[in-house]
């Protein structure tokens, strides 16, 4: 496994879990008078001052993600943005080049989708497993924009450029180039054109805060966080494909691939959110005790559940309760009964299965044994806990 660039990877979440308006306390999986089983396997708090969070994956109590709870991470330092001078340019390959205020943006037509954010790097670390979080994100369609800007026949690629920037060195075997440059992220104009993505300003009912991306980020449904652009500067549409750092060189995921034959190595640009659940936490309550967690990535199925040795069960979801709710691209939660507890230590793995079929690979399977990247780790994951 390669070792993370810890010092372009800032990792924050505040500590405190503040109190979360009714509206949103639809969907916590707890019941009254339970008691939490703490995992023997805790990441432990602190390890890494950079990248460890105080969140725990017990804490995940919420079906939407109280933005106090909703990890940030970002590569350079946080720009400071006053609103009233803040603009977003649309230009490049375009008939209409368009500068558009956060005002103006606010007054074109609003709509929200519940997402869950999760850094392509979650799962790459042992202390590196709660940046994910799932909110309601409202903001003006990207399409509509980009359709009134009028992209060009050759006009292949959009380019979102945040206001961050930084000092990169780049050192490999062709390259010794130091420069300054601004968080880059890009996407074909297809994908650009999703009519889920939002040009996002607020964030479970409030303005985006600064760590998130204030005053506005890009919202790509079904994105891992890598694409999800916070503080846009500017929009651009190009006629080539875009190697910015963050496209090209960082964020790629090298997988051994098997093709007639030969083992072949792919380098992929950290792309779509894959298949994954993973196991949440352990209550104990007068009825008995109880497993659940959440699954997402993909439109999920069902999902089952692995104690020690033993048979895969179903979990049960609360379909019921998601009626009306678009989960597409949000996390689903579940849970398993577990009345034939004995005491001491047991494994709990968990798998999903999506609406096509597909289910999380194993941590022995070839995708993820011939991945040599921490990005995009969606291989199932193993608690440990110890029952009294
Ligand atoms: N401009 C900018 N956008 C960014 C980043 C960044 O460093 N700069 N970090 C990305 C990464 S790696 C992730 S995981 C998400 C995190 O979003 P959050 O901080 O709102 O949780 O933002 C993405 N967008
Ligand atoms: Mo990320």
């Amino acid at each position: 496994m390669v070792t993370m660039p810890r010092r372009e990877f800032i990792f924050s979440s505040a500590a405190t879990l503040a109190a979360f308006s009714a509206n949103f306390a639809q969907a916590s999986p707890s019941r009254s008078g339970e008691t939490l089983i703490p995992w023997l396997d805790q990441p432990p708090p602190g390890a890494d001052p950079c990248c460890t969070t105080p969140m725990l994956w017990e804490n995940f109590d919420q079906w939407i993600t109280p933005n106090e709870k909703i990890f940030t991470v970002h590569h350079f330092d946080w720009p400071v943005i006053d609103a009233a001078g803040w603009k977003l340019e649309i230009d490049g390959l375009v008939n209409n080049p368009m500068t558009l205020t956060l005002d103006d943006i606010k007054a074109r037509p609003s709509q929200d989708v519940m997402f869950t954010l999760e850094c392509s790097g979650n799962h790459g670390f042992p202390d590196f497993t709660t940046a994910i979080g799932n909110a309601e994100w409202v903001g003006t369609s990207l399409a509509s924009i980009l359709e009134e800007a009028g992209v060009k026949g050759d006009g292949i690629e959009v380019a979102f450029w945040g206001n961050d920037v930084g000092d990169i060195t780049l050192k490999d075997a062709i390259r010794d180039v130091a420069m300054h440059q601004n968080f880059a992220r890009s996407m074909s104009l297809a994908d650009a054109m999703s009519p889920h993505n939002i040009l996002c300003h607020t964030m479970n009912d409030q303005p985006l805060s600064p760590a998130h991306g204030f005053p506005v980020r890009l919202i790509a449904p079904g994105w891992y966080g890598i694409a999800n652009v916070k503080w846009l500067k500017r929009i651009e549409i190009r006629d080539t494909r875009f190697q910015s750092l963050l496209m090209a060189r960082d964020y790629v995921t090298i997988r051994e691939e098997r093709h007639n034959g030969e083992t072949v190595r792919a380098e992929t640009s950290v792309g779509r959110t894959r298949l994954k659940s993973a196991p949440g936490r352990v209550t104990n309550h007068a009825d008995g005790l109880r497993i659940s967690g959440a699954a997402w990535g993909q439109p999920i199925d069902h999902v089952e559940v692995q104690i020690d040795d033993g048979p895969w069960v179903k979990a049960f979801i609360d379909w019921d309760e998601l009626a009306g709710k678009s989960v597409d691209y949000a996390w689903v939660f579940w849970q398993l009964d577990w009345p034939d507890a004995t005491p001491g230590e047991h494994r709990i793995t968990s798998r999903a299965f999506d609406k096509t079929g597909n289910m999380q690979p194993a941590m022995d399977d070839p995708l993820i044994t011939g991945k040599h990247t921490y990005w995009e780790s969606n291989g199932q994951i193993t608690r440990i806990v110890v029952i009294a």
